[in-house]
């Protein structure tokens, strides 16, 4: 069976995955994936626009991103018969193809932040309207024109999704607030909790209290642990592992049990399957699926019958530290702004570089380690999203008592960047490109591309893009990307410092 899919950046050759995805999701899922959106864009355009509607479009859209759902039984469920097929996207002209994939793909990302926000309680309407002007514009005979119009409205409408996520993680949990994460798990029962579902790691920490049973989070997981009304919980306890792409060696027959509330989850390999959940838009077959009354009581089960480890272990990050340090989101960084602006005034910082996205499988991403490694002593690293484990366990020091690597969080806490950014060219009076800032990104998935449409509606240029350019970008629309906004690949760590540093 044949299948189309490219919108990933592991896709097969740089192209696209024909035969079976890179990412081990088999043809007839990719091909029940796009029946799905296509189902979803009929139901945008017949259905009146109420919460039932734009949620199930938000779930659908979810359940389609890189690495989330592996379950046909499931996504057939979702489908409702479309007439439109994806492959008049997929076999028509390549300049439209590409704008139409940044666009949806852009709003799959969109629709993952969405929910999170959602099952907290918080909805905007601008933001689920996109939804259904997006997937109708899909089938719409549009200029290039009309669609790098609105492949920036998507960019413009994750930002305000992103802004809408923040107040619904600050509001439930609090302002995060540098914390120390250890790397060792410790002897006895314990779970293991992955994803960006902050609302699902509460609700564990609520069902797991007196039970003797520790708490660690993975991945994607860990900016959770500054939360105040998350870490308050004694047996919320260090952070297992490191990136999403390393789970199948680091869950090895893992005497604990696992949570997976959002991607990435991998292929699951027999020897810890029997120990692996899902809950929300993620689904394995043959693994347990916790529905939406979140009765963790299997999980719970599962992690005391498997007892945890006898001794307690160590699991160092990649460059071999032992703890990490979270909790730098726009409340902490703009609470020492004015150090931050004295630092600059008095030249002890000369940079600010914002290294962040999604870490992958792919050879070539230890570029970003070597990346932060030369950063010259009177610099700052930000940094966000999963692609942090390629360095987030080094000891990069301080300037004056702040410390030079920030975590700021998860991938949608890329709006905590910005605001640290705007507000700092406001102080100086500049606009953003005239800062000292220059990002640095990793992409794998399709909130990366939220992310990145986000920073081009905003207008920011010289954007490094790695560790290769989306397959879905076509050579016109690359060129516009170019010169409008000086997009660059990567190259290498030295060469890409010097040309920024000038
Ligand atoms: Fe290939 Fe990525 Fe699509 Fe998986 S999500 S099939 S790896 S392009
Ligand atoms: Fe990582 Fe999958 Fe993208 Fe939120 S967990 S960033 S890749």
């Amino acid at each position: 069976m044949s299948m189309f899919c490219f919108q990933c950046e592991q896709t097969a050759g740089g192209k696209c995955c024909s035969m079976a995805g890179v990412c081990g999701k088999k043809a007839e899922t990719a091909n029940l994936q796009d029946v799905l959106i296509s189902s979803l864009i009929e139901l945008a355009q017949s259905s009146e626009h109420n919460d039932e509607t734009t949620k199930t479009i938000i779930d659908g859209l979810f359940a389609t991103i890189t690495n989330v759902n592996f379950d046909n039984e499931s996504l057939k469920a979702m489908i409702k018969n479309p007439k439109f097929s994806m492959k008049e996207i997929w076999e028509g002209n390549e300049d439209i193809r590409s704008l139409k994939s940044l666009i949806l793909f852009g709003v799959k990302g969109i629709a993952a932040y969405a929910h999170h926000a959602w099952v907290l309680g918080y909805k905007n309407n601008e933001v689920n309207e996109f939804f259904y002007e997006s997937l109708d514009a899909l089938t719409k005979d549009l200029s290039v024109d009309e669609l790098i119009a609105l492949t920036l409205k998507t960019g413009e409408i994750n930002f305000k999704c992103m802004e809408m996520l923040d107040k619904a993680n600050t509001e439930s949990f609090g302002h995060p607030v540098p914390t120390k994460v250890s790397k060792n798990i410790e002897k006895g029962p314990f779970i293991v909790i992955t994803g960006h579902d902050l609302r699902d790691l509460k609700l564990l920490l609520e069902q797991t209290k007196d039970k003797g049973i520790n708490i660690y989070t993975h991945g994607e997981m860990l900016p959770a642990q500054a939360y105040p009304e998350l870490k308050k919980y004694s047996h919320l306890k260090g952070n297992f592992g490191t990136a999403w792409q390393n789970q199948q060696k680091e869950f090895d027959n893992i005497p604990g049990a696992i949570l997976f509330t959002t991607n990435c989850i991998m292929p699951v390999r027999p020897n810890y399957k029997d120990r692996v959940f899902t809950t929300a838009a993620v689904r394995y077959p043959e693994c347990a699926y916790i529905d939406e009354k979140k009765d963790f009581s299997p999980l719970i089960e599962k992690a005391l019958e498997l007892g945890g480890y006898k001794e307690e272990q160590k699991m160092p990050g990649i460059n071999g530290g032992e703890t990490l340090t979270v909790g730098f989101g726009h409340h902490t960084v703009l609470s020492v702004a004015d150090k931050v602006v004295d630092a600059v005034k008095t030249g002890a910082l000369k940079h600010i570089f914002l290294v962040g996205g999604c870490d992958g499988a792919k050879p070539g991403r230890n570029y970003y380690t070597d990346f932060v490694k030369q950063t010259p002593k009177d610099s700052l690293v930000l940094t966000l999203a999963c692609g942090k484990y390629r360095f987030n366990d080094l000891e990069l020091g301080d300037i004056g008592g702040i410390p030079r690597l920030l975590d700021m969080g998860q991938c949608n806490d890329a709006y905590s960047a910005i605001k640290v950014a705007v507000e700092l060219s406001k102080v100086f009076n500049c606009s953003v490109n005239e800062l000292p800032l220059s990002i640095v990104l990793s992409w794998y998935e399709q909130k990366a591309v939220c992310i990145l449409l986000t920073l081009l509606y905003l207008g920011i240029k010289n954007i490094k893009l790695g560790p290769s350019l989306p397959a879905f970008v076509s050579p016109t629309v690359l060129n516009v990307l170019v010169e409008k906004f000086n997009i660059a690949p990567t190259t290498t760590p030295e060469q890409d410092l010097k040309q920024i540093l000038g």
